[in-house]
């Protein structure tokens, strides 16, 4: 085999292998932006590969990138027009004893006013209301990921950036300066399969509990979320109550 069938080769298999997993991220859900990552990192790693061809092959190889990127745009912006279906209707999560708010939650409250909860009917979600839910989560899933170092802090991520639990606060921000009526924006806590704490924001609506989550872009039902559920905002100050 020469050197060129080798060379051509392994770029099919590299344009392939990230055909494959750019469809599989996008199956789970993870979120446009996603793919704009993809493209780049699809970029980068046709830039390493050419740099090992010669003058023709480069040539080659490189229109031959290009053209795999043109078709991941074109999937991209397919997939961006045909937004996610609205949820199937779902029943709306229960919560039963009071429960402990998360201590950064506790924090937070001290030195800012947090607003009591009052108790709303669930929210009518029509195609322009889940149109401006996504539109709004996947704008905040874009700030900066930002890990709590010793303390966990709660606040919301602004335009800096966060990391889960002030990515939540910000959607929950942003939702309500939107219209939505606070008691259908309920943060809540979980823990993932890998066993850490999680939290996301938890919008009560008429196809049920809907989970704004900064892993798991597309936006799901809490009964098909992969978390283990803890505990959730209530109607009152500062209360929060265990999830069944
Ligand atoms: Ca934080």
């Amino acid at each position: 085999m020469t050197a060129n069938s080798n060379s051509a080769q392994l770029s099919d298999r590299i344009i392939m292998r990230d055909a494959k997993w750019f469809a599989d991220e996008v199956r789970h859900g993870r979120g446009l932006s996603f793919a704009a990552d993809l493209i780049e990192k699809q970029s980068s790693r046709i830039d390493d590969l050419t740099i090992r061809l010669n003058k023709s092959e480069f040539i080659a190889a490189r229109l031959k990138g290009w053209l795999a990127l043109a078709a991941l745009g074109i999937m991209f912006a397919i997939l961006a027009a045909c937004a996610a279906p609205i949820p199937i209707p779902a029943a709306q999560m229960q919560t039963g004893a009071q429960a402990m708010p998360p201590m950064g939650y506790i924090a937070m409250c001290a030195e800012t006013d947090c607003a009591p909860i009052p108790v709303t009917a669930p929210t009518k979600l029509n195609s322009a209301k889940w149109t401006e839910l996504n539109a709004i989560n996947d704008a905040v899933n874009r700030l900066p990921k930002i890990p709590d170092t010793a303390l966990d802090v709660w606040q919301p991520a602004a335009t800096r950036g966060g990391d889960c639990e002030d990515l939540a606060l910000e959607k929950q921000q942003r939702l309500i300066a939107a219209g939505w009526p606070s008691g259908d924006l309920l943060l809540a806590t979980a823990r993932t399969f890998s066993g850490e704490g999680h939290a996301v924001l938890i919008v009560r609506t008429d196809r049920g509990d809907l989970v704004l989550d900064d892993i798991n872009w597309a936006i799901v039902t809490m009964q098909d979320a992969p978390y283990v559920w803890r505990s959730m905002q209530a109607p009152g100050f500062m209360k929060w109550a265990a999830i069944k």
